[in-house]
Protein backbone atom coordinates (compact mmCIF):
# COMPACT_ATOMS: atom_id res chain seq x y z
CA UNK A 1 0.00 0.00 0.00
CA UNK A 2 1.46 2.95 -1.15
CA UNK A 3 1.45 6.57 1.12
CA UNK A 4 -1.59 8.15 0.07
CA UNK A 5 -3.78 4.84 0.05
CA UNK A 6 -6.82 3.48 2.50
CA UNK A 7 -7.91 0.79 2.48
CA UNK A 8 -12.08 0.04 2.77
CA UNK A 9 -13.57 -3.03 2.56
CA UNK A 10 -16.81 -2.78 0.37
CA UNK A 11 -18.12 -6.14 1.21
CA UNK A 12 -17.80 -5.42 5.30
CA UNK A 13 -18.58 -1.69 4.86
CA UNK A 14 -16.64 -0.03 8.09
CA UNK A 15 -19.50 1.19 11.00
CA UNK A 16 -16.66 3.90 11.88
CA UNK A 17 -15.52 6.94 9.42
CA UNK A 18 -12.86 6.00 7.46
CA UNK A 19 -9.28 5.12 9.42
CA UNK A 20 -7.87 8.34 10.88
CA UNK A 21 -4.91 7.37 8.94
CA UNK A 22 -6.39 8.76 5.80
CA UNK A 23 -7.99 11.95 7.23
CA UNK A 24 -4.25 12.53 7.75
CA UNK A 25 -2.95 11.63 5.01
CA UNK A 26 -5.83 13.73 2.83
CA UNK A 27 -4.64 16.94 5.14
CA UNK A 28 -0.53 16.10 4.31
CA UNK A 29 -1.15 15.62 0.20
CA UNK A 30 -4.17 17.52 -0.10
CA UNK A 31 -6.05 13.81 -1.46
CA UNK A 32 -6.37 10.47 -0.85
CA UNK A 33 -7.63 6.86 -2.61
CA UNK A 34 -9.81 5.03 -0.89
CA UNK A 35 -9.40 1.69 -1.96
CA UNK A 36 -12.58 -0.97 -2.51
CA UNK A 37 -14.52 1.71 -1.09
CA UNK A 38 -17.27 0.62 -3.36
CA UNK A 39 -18.49 -2.20 -4.73
CA UNK A 40 -16.97 -2.88 -8.47
CA UNK A 41 -20.55 -3.35 -9.25
CA UNK A 42 -22.15 0.04 -8.80
CA UNK A 43 -19.48 1.52 -10.71
CA UNK A 44 -20.10 -0.86 -13.70
CA UNK A 45 -24.09 -0.35 -13.51
CA UNK A 46 -23.36 3.23 -14.25
CA UNK A 47 -20.82 2.35 -17.00
CA UNK A 48 -23.29 0.40 -18.18
CA UNK A 49 -25.88 2.73 -18.70
CA UNK A 50 -23.56 5.02 -20.06
CA UNK A 51 -23.00 2.65 -22.88
CA UNK A 52 -26.96 1.91 -23.20
CA UNK A 53 -27.06 5.66 -24.38
CA UNK A 54 -24.45 5.15 -26.82
CA UNK A 55 -25.69 2.09 -27.97
CA UNK A 56 -29.42 3.84 -28.51
CA UNK A 57 -27.63 6.64 -30.75
CA UNK A 58 -25.68 3.72 -32.67
CA UNK A 59 -29.67 1.80 -32.99
CA UNK A 60 -30.81 5.07 -34.05
CA UNK A 61 -28.23 5.80 -36.31
CA UNK A 62 -28.78 2.11 -38.07
CA UNK A 63 -25.78 0.44 -36.49
CA UNK A 64 -25.81 -2.37 -34.29
CA UNK A 65 -23.93 -1.60 -30.91
CA UNK A 66 -22.00 -4.38 -29.44
CA UNK A 67 -22.91 -6.59 -27.03
CA UNK A 68 -22.01 -6.80 -23.32
CA UNK A 69 -20.72 -3.56 -21.22
CA UNK A 70 -17.11 -4.22 -21.42
CA UNK A 71 -14.75 -1.67 -21.75
CA UNK A 72 -13.67 -2.70 -25.18
CA UNK A 73 -16.92 -2.55 -26.39
CA UNK A 74 -17.94 0.50 -25.49
CA UNK A 75 -15.03 1.84 -26.53
CA UNK A 76 -15.21 0.17 -30.09
CA UNK A 77 -18.93 1.95 -29.69
CA UNK A 78 -17.95 5.42 -28.69
CA UNK A 79 -15.84 5.05 -31.81
CA UNK A 80 -18.18 4.18 -34.09
CA UNK A 81 -20.76 7.15 -32.88
CA UNK A 82 -17.81 9.50 -33.33
CA UNK A 83 -16.49 8.33 -36.55
CA UNK A 84 -20.63 8.57 -37.45
CA UNK A 85 -22.22 11.38 -35.93
CA UNK A 86 -19.72 14.05 -33.79
CA UNK A 87 -22.24 16.30 -32.58
CA UNK A 88 -24.27 13.40 -31.70
CA UNK A 89 -21.35 11.58 -29.56
CA UNK A 90 -21.23 14.86 -27.45
CA UNK A 91 -24.65 15.57 -26.67
CA UNK A 92 -24.26 11.60 -25.89
CA UNK A 93 -21.32 12.32 -23.46
CA UNK A 94 -22.57 15.33 -22.26
CA UNK A 95 -25.59 12.81 -20.86
CA UNK A 96 -23.90 10.26 -19.73
CA UNK A 97 -22.63 12.91 -16.84
CA UNK A 98 -26.39 13.27 -16.20
CA UNK A 99 -27.82 9.85 -15.26
CA UNK A 100 -29.45 9.56 -12.31
CA UNK A 101 -27.12 6.43 -11.61
CA UNK A 102 -24.61 8.19 -11.14
CA UNK A 103 -25.85 10.70 -8.74
CA UNK A 104 -26.74 7.47 -6.72
CA UNK A 105 -22.91 6.61 -7.05
CA UNK A 106 -21.81 9.82 -5.38
CA UNK A 107 -24.62 9.41 -2.54
CA UNK A 108 -23.53 5.96 -1.92
CA UNK A 109 -23.09 5.89 1.65
CA UNK A 110 -19.24 4.78 1.69
CA UNK A 111 -18.38 8.34 -0.42
CA UNK A 112 -20.94 10.22 2.05
CA UNK A 113 -19.20 8.83 4.70
CA UNK A 114 -15.46 9.43 3.71
CA UNK A 115 -16.39 12.77 2.82
CA UNK A 116 -17.95 13.71 6.35
CA UNK A 117 -14.83 12.17 8.17
CA UNK A 118 -12.91 14.84 5.62
CA UNK A 119 -14.97 17.69 7.16
CA UNK A 120 -17.97 17.81 4.92
CA UNK A 121 -20.67 17.85 7.67
CA UNK A 122 -23.30 19.73 6.06
CA UNK A 123 -23.23 18.47 2.18
CA UNK A 124 -24.42 20.38 -0.69
CA UNK A 125 -23.45 19.39 -4.62
CA UNK A 126 -23.19 22.64 -5.99
CA UNK A 127 -22.08 21.60 -9.78
CA UNK A 128 -22.97 18.45 -11.72
CA UNK A 129 -20.54 15.76 -12.27
CA UNK A 130 -18.08 16.05 -14.61
CA UNK A 131 -17.47 12.82 -17.31
CA UNK A 132 -13.83 12.96 -18.13
CA UNK A 133 -13.01 10.57 -21.20
CA UNK A 134 -9.43 10.14 -22.68
CA UNK A 135 -8.79 8.29 -25.49
CA UNK A 136 -6.18 8.53 -28.84
CA UNK A 137 -9.47 7.61 -31.00
CA UNK A 138 -12.01 9.90 -29.45
CA UNK A 139 -9.72 13.00 -29.61
CA UNK A 140 -12.21 16.26 -30.85
CA UNK A 141 -10.87 17.66 -34.28
CA UNK A 142 -9.35 21.39 -32.90
CA UNK A 143 -10.78 20.46 -29.12
CA UNK A 144 -9.03 19.62 -26.11
CA UNK A 145 -8.50 16.38 -24.26
CA UNK A 146 -7.71 16.41 -20.66
CA UNK A 147 -6.69 19.15 -18.44
CA UNK A 148 -3.70 20.70 -17.88
CA UNK A 149 -2.52 21.75 -14.33
CA UNK A 150 -4.95 23.52 -12.31
CA UNK A 151 -7.09 23.86 -8.98
CA UNK A 152 -10.66 23.08 -8.77
CA UNK A 153 -11.36 26.28 -6.45
CA UNK A 154 -11.58 28.76 -8.22
CA UNK A 155 -14.31 27.89 -11.23
CA UNK A 156 -16.25 26.90 -7.75
CA UNK A 157 -15.20 29.85 -4.89
CA UNK A 158 -17.40 28.02 -2.56
CA UNK A 159 -16.03 26.35 0.98
CA UNK A 160 -12.82 26.51 1.27
CA UNK A 161 -12.77 22.92 2.81
CA UNK A 162 -14.77 21.83 -0.90
CA UNK A 163 -13.41 17.69 -2.00
CA UNK A 164 -13.26 16.75 -5.21
CA UNK A 165 -14.80 13.05 -5.83
CA UNK A 166 -13.10 11.42 -8.70
CA UNK A 167 -14.35 8.06 -9.84
CA UNK A 168 -12.79 5.20 -12.58
CA UNK A 169 -15.16 3.64 -14.45
CA UNK A 170 -11.90 1.34 -15.58
CA UNK A 171 -8.84 -0.28 -13.99
CA UNK A 172 -6.58 3.26 -14.17
CA UNK A 173 -2.78 2.74 -14.27
CA UNK A 174 -0.08 5.32 -15.14
CA UNK A 175 -0.37 4.29 -19.30
CA UNK A 176 -3.78 5.33 -19.05
CA UNK A 177 -3.89 9.56 -19.55
CA UNK A 178 -4.54 8.99 -15.84
CA UNK A 179 -5.39 12.05 -13.05
CA UNK A 180 -1.62 13.29 -12.37
CA UNK A 181 -1.41 15.33 -8.54
CA UNK A 182 1.09 17.00 -6.63
CA UNK A 183 1.30 16.33 -3.22
CA UNK A 184 0.92 19.00 -0.60
CA UNK A 185 0.26 21.51 -3.37
CA UNK A 186 -2.83 22.38 -1.46
CA UNK A 187 -1.33 23.90 1.47
CA UNK A 188 0.19 26.66 -1.23
CA UNK A 189 -3.97 28.08 -1.01
CA UNK A 190 -5.05 30.12 -4.60
CA UNK A 191 -2.23 29.87 -6.76
CA UNK A 192 -2.10 32.81 -9.81
CA UNK A 193 -3.48 31.34 -12.76
CA UNK A 194 -4.95 32.18 -16.61
CA UNK A 195 -8.11 31.19 -17.94
CA UNK A 196 -7.66 27.80 -20.69
CA UNK A 197 -10.05 26.27 -22.21
CA UNK A 198 -12.76 25.35 -19.36
CA UNK A 199 -10.49 25.40 -16.54
CA UNK A 200 -8.01 27.54 -15.12
CA UNK A 201 -4.38 26.85 -15.39
CA UNK A 202 -1.50 27.51 -12.70
CA UNK A 203 1.25 29.51 -13.07
CA UNK A 204 3.95 27.08 -13.94
CA UNK A 205 6.30 29.35 -11.87
CA UNK A 206 4.64 28.17 -8.89
CA UNK A 207 4.92 23.93 -8.97
CA UNK A 208 7.41 21.46 -9.76
CA UNK A 209 6.59 20.00 -13.02
CA UNK A 210 8.42 17.02 -12.12
CA UNK A 211 6.07 16.18 -8.47
CA UNK A 212 3.11 15.26 -10.13
CA UNK A 213 2.12 11.65 -8.62
CA UNK A 214 -0.24 9.43 -10.91
CA UNK A 215 -3.17 7.86 -10.08
CA UNK A 216 -3.52 4.28 -10.24
CA UNK A 217 -6.80 3.36 -9.32
CA UNK A 218 -9.84 0.29 -10.25
CA UNK A 219 -13.04 0.42 -10.25
CA UNK A 220 -14.42 0.59 -7.03
CA UNK A 221 -11.40 2.86 -5.25
CA UNK A 222 -12.43 6.28 -5.18
CA UNK A 223 -10.12 9.99 -5.20
CA UNK A 224 -11.14 12.30 -2.26
CA UNK A 225 -8.93 15.47 -3.39
CA UNK A 226 -8.70 19.07 -1.97
CA UNK A 227 -9.78 21.33 -4.45
CA UNK A 228 -6.83 23.25 -3.91
CA UNK A 229 -4.50 20.41 -4.87
CA UNK A 230 -3.12 20.72 -8.31
CA UNK A 231 -4.01 18.15 -9.94
CA UNK A 232 -3.96 17.45 -14.59
CA UNK A 233 -4.86 14.84 -16.80
CA UNK A 234 -1.69 13.25 -18.20
CA UNK A 235 -0.69 12.92 -21.29
CA UNK A 236 0.98 9.67 -21.27
CA UNK A 237 -1.55 6.65 -22.29
CA UNK A 238 -1.69 3.83 -24.65
CA UNK A 239 -4.82 2.64 -27.03
CA UNK A 240 -7.21 1.97 -24.08
CA UNK A 241 -9.99 4.38 -22.99
CA UNK A 242 -9.99 6.20 -19.78
CA UNK A 243 -13.37 6.86 -18.37
CA UNK A 244 -13.53 8.40 -14.73
CA UNK A 245 -15.74 10.93 -13.41
CA UNK A 246 -15.78 14.22 -11.09
CA UNK A 247 -18.04 15.70 -8.29
CA UNK A 248 -17.51 18.40 -5.89
CA UNK A 249 -18.43 17.35 -2.22
CA UNK A 250 -19.46 21.62 -0.90
CA UNK A 251 -19.84 21.79 2.62
CA UNK A 252 -22.47 24.29 3.58
CA UNK A 253 -21.46 24.77 6.67
CA UNK A 254 -17.43 26.08 6.72
CA UNK A 255 -17.44 29.32 8.06
CA UNK A 256 -15.51 31.67 4.96
CA UNK A 257 -18.85 29.93 2.79
CA UNK A 258 -20.94 31.31 5.48
CA UNK A 259 -20.07 35.07 5.90
CA UNK A 260 -19.54 35.22 2.07
CA UNK A 261 -23.13 34.65 1.26
CA UNK A 262 -22.58 30.95 -0.21
CA UNK A 263 -21.23 32.24 -3.01
CA UNK A 264 -21.26 30.23 -6.01
CA UNK A 265 -18.79 30.97 -9.70
CA UNK A 266 -21.69 29.00 -12.24
CA UNK A 267 -24.28 30.77 -14.20
CA UNK A 268 -27.68 28.88 -15.76
CA UNK A 269 -28.79 30.05 -18.92
CA UNK A 270 -31.57 28.48 -21.15
CA UNK A 271 -31.70 28.07 -24.44
CA UNK A 272 -35.25 30.33 -25.49
CA UNK A 273 -35.48 28.84 -29.28
CA UNK A 274 -37.27 25.30 -29.58
CA UNK A 275 -34.24 22.89 -31.21
CA UNK A 276 -36.84 21.03 -33.23
CA UNK A 277 -39.25 23.62 -35.01
CA UNK A 278 -42.94 22.48 -34.98
CA UNK A 279 -42.28 19.74 -32.29
CA UNK A 280 -43.54 18.42 -30.35
CA UNK A 281 -47.33 18.41 -31.83
CA UNK A 282 -50.21 17.58 -29.47
CA UNK A 283 -50.37 13.78 -31.18
CA UNK A 284 -47.22 13.17 -30.39
CA UNK A 285 -47.94 14.59 -26.36
CA UNK A 286 -51.17 12.45 -26.36
CA UNK A 287 -49.88 9.23 -27.80
CA UNK A 288 -47.49 9.05 -24.99
CA UNK A 289 -50.44 9.16 -22.41
CA UNK A 290 -52.76 6.82 -24.38
CA UNK A 291 -50.74 4.18 -25.40
CA UNK A 292 -51.84 1.42 -23.18
CA UNK A 293 -48.06 -0.30 -23.57
CA UNK A 294 -46.77 2.03 -21.53
CA UNK A 295 -43.22 4.42 -22.37
CA UNK A 296 -42.13 4.70 -26.21
CA UNK A 297 -39.07 2.24 -26.80
CA UNK A 298 -36.30 3.85 -29.16
CA UNK A 299 -36.63 3.43 -32.48
CA UNK A 300 -40.53 3.05 -32.19
CA UNK A 301 -41.50 6.66 -33.18
CA UNK A 302 -43.77 6.34 -35.59
O1 LIG B 1 -9.58 13.15 -14.84
C1 LIG B 1 -8.81 14.03 -15.21
O2 LIG B 1 -7.92 13.84 -16.04
C2 LIG B 1 -8.89 15.42 -14.65
C3 LIG B 1 -9.97 15.58 -13.63
C4 LIG B 1 -10.05 16.98 -13.17
O3 LIG B 1 -9.31 17.84 -13.54
C5 LIG B 1 -11.10 17.36 -12.23
O4 LIG B 1 -11.96 16.54 -11.90
O5 LIG B 1 -11.07 18.51 -11.77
Amino acid sequence: MSLTESTMDAQNPPSTPPAAAATQLYRRDGFVIARRIVPAAAVDRVFADMHRLVAQQLTRLGTSPGRGDTEEAVHADLRRLFALDLKTYLATLTLCAKLVSLYELYLHPQIRGFAAALGICLPVFQTAPVMHLMSKALKIPGGYQGFGAHQDWPTLQGGLDTVTVWIPFVDVDRDRFTMEIVPGSHLGGLYPYSRRDHIFEVDPAHYDAGAFVPVEAARGDVVFMSSFAIHRSATRGDDRLRVSTSMRYENAAEPHFIARSYPFAHKRSVVSELFTPDFPQAADVRRLFEDAAGPVQPGAIP
